[in-house]
């Protein structure tokens, strides 16, 4: 039969999913997210995820790095709570992981012992947002957390996840997102102009939303973040893919709407966040 028609998302639409806090909100209650990646050569990856997922309304966020990279970090964002790990023994994550209500795990986590070791110990996660070097190794074979989980590949790491080239994926954008959807059983948001959102039930979505200068290193990683900290906030994992996509892109039209495409950094989406992430009711 015909493919379903994908139901476009708008920054609208944003209202449908982020209510008012609760006058008694609590931050255990806001969620717990554990952000771990940013080998040495990509530090910055997993601050910014954790920075977003702090102004994206998540109560709590640690993040788990190299200890080359504790000081910028705790320099940039006192708010976080820093652990510096070199070798990676058995059992040195799951305190963490079994506060955590979110595992954030892949910007900049790397291919080598040290991102598989700390991919290899994250199974035990509740939930979790997959991204960048943790899709890496799940295309390597390495197996995935078993509930709750947000994939978020940009079309060279879907490939990498299908067996195909970019230029495959690209060509099928809708079929792509699909076919990972039910093959990993997870939400998928295949990024890129047009992201797509799908779920393994069929749902898919397009954002229509984003801008060309959302096209620079670290952008991705603001958008682990975000999906990670709607999914401490309660929403399910298709839902946080959804408004995840969407407020990331939604920030970054705002950011250029002020001063232009060219040269938008993933940190001026900050603010933006926060702004959006409080709509109008
Ligand atoms: P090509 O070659 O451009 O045609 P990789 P990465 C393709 C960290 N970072 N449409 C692209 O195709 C990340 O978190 C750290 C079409 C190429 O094949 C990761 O851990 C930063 N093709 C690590 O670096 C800032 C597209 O994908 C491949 C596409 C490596 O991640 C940077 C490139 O992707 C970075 O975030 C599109 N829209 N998008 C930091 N400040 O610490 C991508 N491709 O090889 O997976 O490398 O994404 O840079
Ligand atoms: P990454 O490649 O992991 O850094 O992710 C890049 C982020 O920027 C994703 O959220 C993409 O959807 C977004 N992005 C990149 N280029 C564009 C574009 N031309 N139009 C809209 N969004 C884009
Ligand atoms: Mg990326």
């Amino acid at each position: 039969g015909r493919p379903p028609v994908a139901g476009l998302l708008k920054a609208d639409d944003l209202a449908c999913w982020l209510r008012p806090r609760r006058r008694d909100s609590h931050k255990g209650g806001n969620g717990r997210v554990l952000c771990v990646g940013g080998d040495l050569g990509h530090g910055g990856a997993i601050l910014l995820a954790a920075e977003a997922a702090l102004r994206s309304g998540a109560g709590l966020v640690d993040i788990v790095t190299r200890p080359a990279h504790v000081a910028a970090a705790l320099a940039r964002r006192p708010e976080a709570m820093v652990h510096g790990v070199d070798a990676v023994a058995e059992g040195l994550l799951e305190p963490l992981l079994e506060k955590a209500d979110v595992l954030a795990i892949g910007p900049g986590l790397g291919l080598d012992e040290w991102g598989r070791k700390l991919f290899g110990t994250a199974r035990g996660a509740r939930r979790a947002v997959l991204d960048a070097d943790a899709l890496n190794l799940l295309a390597q074979g390495a197996p995935a957390p078993d509930a709750g989980v947000v994939l978020t590949p940009h079309p060279g790491e879907a490939a990498r996840l299908l067996g195909r080239s970019a230029a495959e994926v690209q060509a099928d954008r809708l079929g792509a997102a699909r076919t990972l959807a039910t093959r990993f059983g997870c939400a998928i948001v295949l990024k890129g102009a047009g992201t797509v959102i799908a779920a393994p039930d069929g749902r898919l979505r397009v954002l229509a939303a984003g801008n060309p200068g959302m096209a620079v290193g670290g952008m991705g990683d603001v958008l682990c973040g975000v999906v990670a900290a709607l999914l401490a906030q309660g929403l399910d994992a298709f839902d946080a893919a959804c408004c995840g996509a969407l407020l990331h892109s939604a920030a970054a039209d705002a950011a250029a709407a002020g001063a232009g495409e060219r040269g938008l950094l993933p940190s001026d989406l900050m603010p933006w966040l926060r702004r959006l992430g409080n709509p109008l009711h």
